[in-house]
């Protein structure tokens, strides 16, 4: 049987994603910047749930699911904030704004997928953040995180959530990054 990689997120709008761009090409001059895998401008977004690989049979319900999920929520602000990192491994920006009702959300669009027959095996703690790069090897990210510690995007209302497609790099070529499609996309609230 076919199946799709895909995964549940909050995309930030164009002038959100512009604002981080321009903070994080700053980045891109500091020591040791080239040998970080920046993640592309075009696939930024906030995971809220990470699926897997789905059977394309349990999409049809997993999408009235999730619509059900994207209904309940009602629209809420949020904005980009600050940096982090997980270790030596991964470099990001964070959320601030409406984190409850993002978490909420998170955990909807969770059981959407538990209930649609996705076994969610691959469950990680919740923790909002949009990667920025990573590294393969440990490296001392602390530099970038606290060049792009400052940073305070303006505020948005996330007004839909999406599931999206990733499609892995088949090439080889080392260094190539995955694609992402929106698969489909709902509205929040009624
Ligand atoms: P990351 O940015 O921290 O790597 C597409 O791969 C998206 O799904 C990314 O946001 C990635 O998080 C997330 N993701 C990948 N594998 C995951 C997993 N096992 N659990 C939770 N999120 C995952």
């Amino acid at each position: 049987m076919s199946s799709l990689r895909l995964f549940v997120a909050v995309l930030p709008p164009e002038p959100a994603v512009q604002e981080l761009r321009r903070a994080v090409s700053a980045l891109h001059a500091l020591p040791g910047a080239d040998r970080l895998r920046w993640t592309a401008v075009p696939n930024w977004h906030f995971t809220l749930a990470f699926l897997g690989n789905v059977d394309e049979e349990l999409l049809p319900e997993l999408h009235t699911r999730l619509a059900r999920a994207a209904r309940r929520t009602e629209p809420f602000p949020l904005r980009l904030h600050g940096a982090g990192r997980f270790g030596g491994r991964a470099l990001w920006t964070g959320a601030a704004g409406a984190l409850d009702t993002l978490r909420l959300l998170a955990e909807r669009a969770d059981a959407a997928a538990r209930r649609s027959g996705v076994p969610m095996d691959e469950h990680r703690r919740y923790s909002p953040h949009l990667t920025l790069a990573r590294s393969r090897t440990e490296t001392d990210l602390r530099p970038f995180a606290e060049a792009l510690g400052g940073f305070e995007g303006t505020s948005w209302q996330v007004g839909e959530v999406a599931l999206v497609r990733s499609n892995l790099p088949v090439s080889g070529v080392s260094g190539e990054r995955p694609r992402y499609e929106v698969h489909a996309s709902w509205a929040l609230g009624r």
